[in-house]
C-alpha cells in the first residue's frame, strides 16, 4: 500500500536478476480508507501513514459540495490525519459564505486564488503541508493539479478546463503520484 513502511532483505540494488523481499510491514500510524459505495463493494485503504488530508474545494466552478467536504473531514479524523481545507478560485467568488458555514468546526483552512499565472495563497499551503505527508482530495476540476504544479515545479501534471455546460471537471488526473516537496529556497520565483 502506498505509504507503508516496510523492512526489506536481499539485494536492493535493483539490477537485473537480483531479488529482494519485503519481510515486515510496520504498523500503520494512520490509515486513510475509502468506504464501500455503489461503484465498489469493498472498503479499501487508500494511503497509509499520511499525516494531513488536504481537502481541495473550489469556491465556484465547480460549486462547492459541502457533503463531500463533510465526508472528507470524517475520513480524515477516522484515519488519524489532520485535515486542511484549501478553498481555491477565490478570484471567482467571495469565500466568506463558505467559511462562515465551516467556522464552528475550527478546521484549519487556506484560501487560494489565481492571478495570471500565479497562485496566491500558495505559501500558506506550503507552510501547512511542510514536513507532513499530505494527501490531496477533491472533486474533478477544483484545481488539485494546478496546486501540485505550483508547489512542485517540474511536475507537469496536466490540468483540464471545467466543462462550461455541465459545470463539472474532466477527470484529467487518473493516476496517483507521491511527490517530494522541494525545500523552500528552491521554489522562490516559481509562483
Ligand atoms: N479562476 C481560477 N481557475 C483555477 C484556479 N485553480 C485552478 N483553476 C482552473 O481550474 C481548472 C481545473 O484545474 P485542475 O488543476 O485541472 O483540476 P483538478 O482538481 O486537478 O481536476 P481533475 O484532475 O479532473 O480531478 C483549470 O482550468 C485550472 O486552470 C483558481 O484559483 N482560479
Ligand atoms: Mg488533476
Amino acid at each position: 500500500m502506498i505509504g507503508d513502511e516496510v523492512f526489506i532483505v536481499g539485494d536492493t540494488s535493483g539490477t537485473d536478476d537480483t531479488l529482494a523481499r519485503v519481510v515486515r510491514v510496520d504498523a500503520r500510524r494512520t490509515t486513510l480508507r475509502r468506504t464501500a459505495d455503489d461503484t465498489d463493494p469493498y472498503e479499501r485503504v487508500v494511503v497509509a501513514n499520511a499525516d494531513r488530508l488536504v481537502i481541495v474545494t473550489a469556491l465556484a466552478d465547480p460549486e462547492p459540495r459541502p457533503r463531500m467536504v463533510d465526508r472528507c473531514l470524517v475520513a480524515a479524523y477516522d484515519a488519524g490525519m489532520q485535515p486542511l481545507l484549501v478553498l481555491t478560485k477565490a478570484d471567482l467568488t467571495d469565500p466568506a459564505g463558505f467559511l462562515g458555514a465551516y467556522a464552528p468546526l475550527d478546521v484549519p483552512y487556506v484560501v487560494t486564488r489565481r492571478d495570471g499565472d500565479t497562485v496566491l495563497g500558495l505559501d500558506e499551503v506550503r507552510e501547512a503541508v511542510s514536513g507532513l505527508r499530505s494527501v490531496l482530495v477533491g472533486h474533478s476540476g477544483v484545481g488539485k493539479s494546478t496546486l501540485v504544479n505550483a508547489l512542485v515545479p517540474g511536475t507537469g501534471r496536466l490540468t483540464g478546463h471545467v466543462n462550461e455546460v455541465t459545470g463539472r471537471g474532466r477527470h484529467t488526473s487518473t493516476s496517483a503520484v507521491a511527490l517530494r516537496l522541494p525545500p523552500a529556497g528552491h521554489l522562490q520565483g516559481a509562483g
